[in-house]
């Protein structure tokens, strides 16, 4: 599971390959965190089919394994090495604090029509949080769900205090830190490659994805029991670096937008179902897996750290981050009301 990687090696092997400037080539790189069958390969797929349909351009895909961890494709895509990324806020924390906002537990929309209109109305992730990456060399193309997190532990998580002395790895993100602080677990951030591995020698005992990713990258074999506490849905961006971008003419921006825009309705519709047929197919290959759904009174407790988490946000993000976070939830009330 865990791979070597040499990031600085590979970054230097495609500067080689980079023709005179990003925006005359005819090969667009874009690389993303997860396998081509996972859902950020699934919406590269499409999103490389509609590019090449309606251009001469080619999308090579970089899978996750092929160029490095997440942050080694983000400091890629930031060099122009790249074109495009799909990095998860879960990573972004250190570059962009603000992004951290979608770990404030329960925040979201858990309604999948609700959650899939945020994403298409939001004013804070459509305007605001493009001004935001924009300030990084980023032009962020769109945000979308991949679906509800759940945790996967060695033992059952009922309550906050299921979690005491549990090693939790979480992505690399302050916040998420709080979080499993506040959810009563010792947080610890790893990078993704390290996540089976540490399991399996018990240096983490619990870690949280959605479920198609819990299946995919077999974590059911490395733990025991799934807790569905409806905290969070895991949530990725889509980046394309600024500099090429802008370069662009008008109508190759436009195909980018319309790519962008037709890949991100097929991966809403592509995962109808996807966590429940992802559960099934777990439960098949280890019948004895425990899948918890926590009842709202179960909940209660998780919900009431909540509050601590929003105010450490707003401490480690000021006034962009309060507006933020305002925004978001005037987003959500929007089509939750
Ligand atoms: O937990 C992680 O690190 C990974 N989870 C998902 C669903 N996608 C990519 C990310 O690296």
């Amino acid at each position: 599971m865990k791979k070597k990687f040499t990031p600085k090696l590979v970054a230097g092997a495609l500067a080689g390959m980079m023709m005179t400037g990003a925006a005359q080539a005819d090969t667009w790189r874009y690389a993303f965190e997860e396998a081509i069958t996972d859902v950020q390969g699934v919406y590269a797929t499409k999103f490389k089919e509609e590019i090449e349909k309606n251009s001469d351009h080619e999308v090579q895909l970089f899978p996750y394994g092929t160029l490095g961890e997440s942050a080694d494709i983000m400091e890629q895509a930031q060099a122009g090495i790249l074109q495009f990324v799909d990095q998860s806020p879960g990573f972004t924390g250190a570059l962009i604090p603000e992004a951290q906002v979608f770990f404030v537990p329960y925040i979201l929309p858990t309604e999948t029509e609700a959650l899939n209109e945020f994403f298409r109305t939001s004013k804070a992730i459509n305007e605001d949080f493009k001004d935001l990456y924009a300030q990084h060399g980023l032009e962020l193309l769109t945000m979308f769900p991949e679906g509800e997190v759940a945790m996967t532990t060695q033992e059952p998580v009922k309550k906050p205090e299921d979690l005491d002395g549990v090693k939790f790895r979480v992505m690399t993100n302050p916040l998420l830190v709080e979080t499993y602080q506040a959810f009563g677990a010792t947080p610890t951030p790893l990078p993704w490659g390290e996540v089976y591995g540490a399991l399996q020698t018990n240096i983490i005992q619990g870690q949280e994805n959605p479920a198609f990713f819990l299946e995919s990258t077999k974590m059911y074999e490395v733990t025991d029991v799934i807790t569905f506490a409806g905290h969070s849905n895991f949530v990725t961006a889509v980046m394309a670096n600024k500099d090429f971008y802008d370069g662009l003419s008008a109508d190759e921006q436009q195909l980018i937008q319309n790519a962008t825009d037709v890949a991100f309705e097929y991966i809403l519709e592509y995962q109808k179902g996807l966590s429940d047929e992802s559960i099934a197919k777990i439960q098949d290959a280890k019948p004895d897996m425990v899948v918890n759904v926590l009842t709202e009174e179960e909940r209660a407790p998780f919900k009431a750290a909540a509050e601590k988490v929003e105010a450490k946000f707003i401490e480690m993000t000021g006034d962009t981050g309060k507006a933020i976070l305002d925004q978001l939830k005037a987003d959500v009330a929007a089509v939750t009301e």
